[in-house]
């Protein structure tokens, strides 16, 4: 199926929303593009979504990224917002002195940036806008009890029975309650579970014809996949890739996806953090690396054309890697000797880790280095209060992203990221798509090469 590649949001007016604090918010801006399509009686609609609360921050990133391919598939013909779930309740977030709940989007990422791809709000500016705590319609995606028919797979979607138990309940006022991300008397007035075999872009003709309310929830909107938006014209390449779906490198070779990874830019407070701590510690400002940014609709590097900073960046994920993937994850000693190959390889100095590492286990990892700089980002209480573990892990992965060379760890999301922030930033992928071996290793395979395309 062809699709219209180009993005218009068509307006008559610009919508203007007030949120909380009084600051207004365009969520559609006027494209100089379009032209009046919509007419006066096609209203906004809200599409809102949830995922599986066991998945983590760099998973749910690609999960966005699904969906607001799929507003933006909408909105070439009604007018759509996404509404950005709040952060919180995350499995990997461990600290306990911090309140991790209710985090906007604001506070991770440049909200600017998204709105130059598709239509978004915060949660809480949703709620402002309905007037009311309320989600009008959810849908529950699950998979199909009897599994793929003639096991083969097909595009379908059918409203059935619930096959998990779902944390959704009804009221006595016939009311349904559930998480809604710690907002404690948001209810929704219908709520059905979908099976679905699709592609996000599909949910397009359900959203449509379907339902017809203000507001829509998808919940466990994980359960879709990046479809259109790939290169895989037929479904069972893609599923081949099933190891690439699950660890969200799905449909990386299309411009739309990268279009809406792209506008995933990092709010500037945490960017500054991470440009002050290169600048001191490693050595490193845009100037000198070539890595000065630009609004992301205007910038397209070349590869090779950024140099980055003068040292090493290691990405070091420990935690629960150590037994979900002991076959691949080296020791701190055979990391320490993979990393000193790179310094000399390099002819540099400076090693910055990015870890979730105890400090113990970073102190173990520098005794292995005599003449070598290890560096690690410490963040204040103030810096950890204010923007959380998940805004301390952006301000590693900004960090790790502009070294000269960058080294991650097998299959996580993680380093997936930053060796797509260096893509963006445009780094010769020999220097970004590498990962640590294990030291059991006979054949380490170093990972695919997913190369950016404008
Ligand atoms: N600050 C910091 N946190 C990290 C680092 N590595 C992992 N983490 C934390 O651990 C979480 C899990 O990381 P990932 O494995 O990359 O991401 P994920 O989305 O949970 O997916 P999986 O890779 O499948 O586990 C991150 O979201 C962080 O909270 C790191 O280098 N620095
Ligand atoms: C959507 O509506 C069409 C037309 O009424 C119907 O055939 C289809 O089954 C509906 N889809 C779902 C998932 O309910």
């Amino acid at each position: 199926m062809q699709i219209k590649t180009h993005f218009c949001i068509v307006l008559f007016n610009t919508i203007v929303l007030a949120s909380h604090a009084h600051e207004k918010v365009d969520v559609f801006k006027p494209d100089t593009h379009s032209h009046a399509e919509f007419g006066e009686a096609k209203s906004v609609r809200y599409l809102l979504y949830d995922v599986n609360p066991g998945e983590g921050f760099n998973l749910r990133r690609d999960v966005f990224m699904r969906v607001a391919n799929l507003v933006k598939f909408l909105n070439d013909d009604e007018p759509w917002v996404l509404v950005l779930p709040p952060w919180g309740r995350l499995y990997h977030w461990k600290s306990q002195d911090l309140n991790q709940i209710k985090v906007k989007w604001s506070t991770f990422f440049d909200l600017a940036s998204l709105r130059e791809h598709i239509p978004v709000i915060e949660f809480e500016d949703y709620l402002t806008v309905m007037g009311e705590e309320v989600v009008e319609e959810i849908y529950y995606l699950q998979r199909y009890k009897e599994g793929w028919t003639n096991g083969k797979w097909e595009e379908k979607m059918d409203i059935r029975d619930c096959i998990d138990r779902v944390p959704y309940q009804k009221d006595e006022d016939g009311k349904w309650r559930g998480w809604f991300f710690g907002y404690e008397n948001v209810y929704a007035k219908k709520f059905a579970c979908l099976s679905v075999q699709s592609e996000a872009g599909n949910m397009k003709s359900f959203l449509m014809k379907n339902t017809t309310s203000r507001s829509v929830m998808l919940e466990r909107a994980e359960q879709v996949i990046h479809g259109q938006y790939s290169e895989f014209s037929s479904m069972s390449v893609m599923l081949d890739r099933a190891e690439q779906l699950i660890h969200g490198r799905s449909g990386q070779h299309s411009t739309n996806y990268w279009d809406a990874r792209r506008s995933m830019v990092f709010a500037k407070h945490l960017r500054d953090i991470g440009d002050e701590f290169r600048r001191e510690y490693l050595d490193s400002t845009d100037e000198n690396d070539k890595t000065v940014l630009k609004s992301w609709t205007q910038m397209k590097k070349n590869h090779g054309e950024a140099k980055g900073g003068p040292y090493i960046s290691v990405h070091l994920r420990r935690k629960d890697y150590l037994y979900a993937h002991k076959e691949q994850v080296p020791s701190l000693k055979y990391a320490a000797k993979q990393i000193k190959e790179l310094l000399k390889k390099n002819k540099l100095k400076k090693v910055f880790i990015a870890s979730d590492c105890d400090e113990n286990d970073f102190e173990t990892l520098k005794g292995f280095f005599k003449k070598a700089e290890i560096y690690r980002y410490k963040p204040t209480q103030e810096i950890r209060e204010k923007y959380k573990d998940g805004g301390v892990a952006i301000i590693d992965q900004w960090i790790a992203a502009h070294a000269r060379h960058f080294v991650g760890t097998y299959v996580s999301t993680f380093s997936f990221r930053i060796q797509e922030e260096r893509e963006i930033l445009g780094f010769d992928p020999e220097t970004t798509f590498n990962r640590l071996c294990s030291e059991s290793e006979e054949e380490c395979e170093q990972p695919s090469k997913w190369k950016i395309v404008y």
